[in-house]
């Protein structure tokens, strides 16, 4: 291990993790956060506290951001600017693609060295086998920080963009969401018949962890672009017209499948029925 200092600003329940985590394996640490009273249980557990988060700066080598938003890492990390020449600054706080790239390209102006990271992991899992943490933007910050990033999780070095990082990180948090409101939907279909939802949730689970390994060629179907063979558009949305129509003969809306429906409806229209149901990515993109 190298004997630079690692700063993390914001002390939430992620920056506290991270704080944490950074300290059970023998980094030197400085925190900072907003309302100091959160720096008490690290400064109690051997981390040093800074009154500011230019002072933190000054102390370290590498300063983590772990704030709340594009917003409030941007509102501290601009009047620092001088402060970090020579730093490494690793910007763990979730924004979007272009805001990391925004902040990038900020610190490219200052002469800083800046890479972006999107946590793919709670803060209860940072440390554990199951964390990892995308990261993109300058190379060299990441190899040089790379002792104190791999003790957070599996750290993923995605390229030099620095919007790459988020990016993933908002394509698999998008179909995470999109997963989540299939369960909210099965069990507002079978709360109709008295069925608890933590035993809808159960019977999800075990469904979709059979159907999973087919996510693997529908991927390889839209990589080729062709959408020959498999489930066809007209086959697909006979399916999911079942599916909208039994959850409102419940009594439950069916929100969330009828854009889907509508995508489908509209490939079948323009003669297109008989290729893949995911045909459906090509009218996604916004041109
Ligand atoms: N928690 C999670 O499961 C997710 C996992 C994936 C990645 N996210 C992102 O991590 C960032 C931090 O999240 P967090 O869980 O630590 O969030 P909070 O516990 O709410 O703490 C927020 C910290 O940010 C500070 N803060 C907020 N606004 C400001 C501001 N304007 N200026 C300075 N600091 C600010 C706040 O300070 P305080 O309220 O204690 O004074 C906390 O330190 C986030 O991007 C997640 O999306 C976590």
């Amino acid at each position: 291990m190298t004997n630079r200092t690692t700063a993390v600003l914001g002390l939430g329940a992620m920056g506290s993790a991270i704080a944490a985590r950074l300290r059970d394996t023998g980094h030197d640490t400085v925190v900072w956060n907003r309302t100091a009273a959160k720096t008490a249980p690290h400064t109690e557990a051997g981390s040093r506290a800074a009154p500011t988060p230019a002072d933190a700066a000054a102390l370290a080598d590498t300063i983590l951001v772990v704030l709340l938003d594009h917003a409030s890492v941007r509102e501290h990390l601009e009047p620092l600017a001088a402060d970090l020449k020579d730093k490494v600054i690793v910007n763990l706080t979730t924004t979007t693609p272009n805001q990391a790239r925004d902040t990038a390209a900020w610190a490219a102006d200052h002469g800083l060295t800046y890479l972006d990271g999107a946590i793919m992991a709670t803060p209860d899992m940072i440390g554990t086998p199951a964390s990892r943490i995308l990261y993109s933007g300058d190379r060299t910050a990441y190899d040089t920080a790379h002792d104190a990033l791999a003790v957070l999780g599996a750290a993923d070095y995605e390229g030099e963009d620095a919007g790459l990082a988020s990016l993933k990180d908002m394509a698999l948090l998008t179909a995470m969401y999109q997963m989540f409101s299939g369960l909210v939907q099965a069990a507002a279909m079978m709360r109709t018949v008295g069925v608890p939802a933590a035993a809808t949730a159960a019977e999800v689970t075990g469904w979709l962890g059979a159907i999973l390994p087919h996510l693997d060629q529908f991927g390889a179907v839209i990589d080729e672009r062709t959408y020959e063979g498999g489930q066809s558009v007209d086959f697909t949305r006979a399916a999911i017209g079942s599916l909208v129509t039994a959850a409102r003969e419940q009594g439950v809306g069916a929100d969330f499948l009828e854009p889907l429906l509508s995508r489908l409806d509209e490939l079948s229209a323009t003669g297109r029925g008989g290729a893949d149901w995911t045909s459906v990515t090509e009218q996604l993109t916004i041109r």
